[in-house]
């Protein structure tokens, strides 16, 4: 697996080494803690923009705080395999950012006439022109991986952090940022400039904080989407109205609180050849510690009437896996009640990622959209490890459909290849579903056909 690698070297060094291929399903970033996505549909790919959070030491950052110095930018054409092009910005390059900061928070990306305008707040060096807290800068690219060069200051009249563009579809171009309320003003045809007054955006809820701001239009609805904390941590909601800078009215949730406790939450939307998605995080690689995040990507869709189906967030995530790739069963579409569940293969280098254990006779994981492709596969292979005895079925369909292969671990202790042929040929899409024959511990890695 490509990801191993990331064991022995440090994630710079990665960087710098080659242009990582992440597996699909979530979290998207399978190589460092990524937060704050800004997805965006470029040409025929989607791009994701997200911040970098990094583990503050003594030096570096305020420890047990946010840690962030510089942005990577992510692609991919198929929604399934991303490439990270490395770093496109860093604090000590940006004229007017203090370099020792760490503070390059939330950003945005949008393209306008061929150009690529990449947007992130960040703690200014001089803080008697631009003041103490968070400015917001622009810099400019001729592609969506960059290279940018960013402007020499920060955008005038912005104070804040979390910023989003939209441009409307009269060509009018729109910044919003937060600083506790959500702000919003036209900006100028170059993209560098605030072109109105500042408006606070109303008609939100009041109390607790509200941030991330990212609009879109959808059927002429504009959407104010944004994380708030209603109760004890952050949920994604939004707000509708016909005007790009409202008034707008409170909608309804379109994420609930994450189940893991992580504080924040931060998202954008995308359509991609007809379907909606939502980008978002949480801290798969960092239970402990909600401030090593890593970004997500789940399926979203709306009512007839233009409201949005709240989104639950599932591990398997979004795109189609090839059959013929190692296929992380662990980033399950379903999963049984009792006997079957998930853990990382290592917790001294979580980004070698997880695995399935099960240990109760039916228990069983469901792993969706696998792409069998048009001739038909003839074998599994399975990195498995498990006791004496221990042997776990393969079906397609459904929990009670045909079973298309048995397989046994060939090992206790070690990860170790086991195959075995096909009981019928595969083709096309399928739902895998995968169950434990007897009460025997067994833990299953990845999964692969041929
Ligand atoms: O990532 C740092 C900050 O945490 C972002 O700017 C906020 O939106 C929250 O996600």
């Amino acid at each position: 697996m490509k990801i191993y690698i990331a064991k022995f070297l440090t994630t710079a060094t990665l960087m710098a080494a080659l242009h990582y291929n992440a597996m699909a399903q979530n979290p998207i970033v399978r190589n460092q803690f990524s937060a704050d996505p800004s997805a965006r549909v470029f040409g025929d790919k989607v791009y994701v923009f997200p911040s970098h959070d990094l583990l503050a030491t003594e030096g570096k950052g305020r420890p047990g705080w946010f840690c962030m110095e510089d942005y990577h930018v992510f692609s991919s054409s198929n929604l399934t395999d991303w490439t990270d092009h490395g770093l496109i910005i860093t604090q000590n390059k940006v004229p007017w950012v203090r370099p020792d900061s760490y503070s390059m928070w939330a950003p945005d990306c949008i393209e306008r006439n061929g150009k690529y305008y990449f947007y992130f707040p960040a703690a200014p060096k001089d803080t008697i022109t631009y003041g103490k807290g968070f400015r917001i800068g622009v810099a400019v690219a001729n592609k969506p991986e960059g290279p940018y060069t960013p402007e020499s200051t920060p955008i005038k009249g912005v104070h804040g952090i979390d910023p989003n563009v939209f441009i409307d579809k009269d060509g009018q171009a729109y910044l919003y940022w937060s600083a506790g309320n959500i702000y919003g003003a036209k900006l100028k045809s170059n993209m560098l400039e605030l072109d109105s007054k500042v408006d606070t955006l109303g008609y939100l809820p009041t109390k607790g904080l509200k941030e991330g701001p990212y609009l879109f239009e959808r059927n002429g609805v504009y959407y104010l989407t944004y994380p708030h904390v209603e109760n004890k941590i952050e949920r994604l909601e939004y707000a509708i109205g016909d005007n790009p800078l409202g008034p707008f009215k409170y909608a309804g949730v379109i994420m609930d609180e994450s189940a893991s406790g992580c504080w924040t939450n931060h998202h954008s939307f995308i359509n991609f050849e007809n379907q909606w998605y939502l980008f978002y995080h949480d801290r798969d690689y960092s239970p402990g510690f909600d401030k090593a995040r890593s970004i997500r990507a789940d399926s979203l869709s709306f009512n007839a009437d233009g409201t949005i189906k709240k989104v639950i967030p599932t591990l398997r995530g979004i795109g189609v896996t090839d059959a013929k790739k190692e296929i992380q069963v662990d980033r399950y579409s379903a999963i049984s009640n009792e006997g079957a569940s998930i853990d990382f293969i290592d917790t001294t280098n979580r980004f070698l990622g997880w695995k399935t254990i099960f240990t109760k006779q039916g228990a069983w994981v469901q792993y969706n959209t696998v792409n069998f492709g048009a001739k038909p596969l003839k074998k599994i292979t399975a990195n498995m490890l498990g006791e004496k005895d221990a042997e776990i079925e393969f079906r397609t369909g459904s929990t009670a459909g045909p079973v298309i292969a048995t397989l046994k671990p060939g090992n206790i202790k070690v990860w170790n290849i086991s195959k075995g042929n096909l009981a019928k040929t595969i083709a096309g899409i399928q739902h895998i579903f995968i169950t434990a024959k007897n009460n025997k511990r067994i833990e299953i890695d990845w999964v692969s056909f041929e």
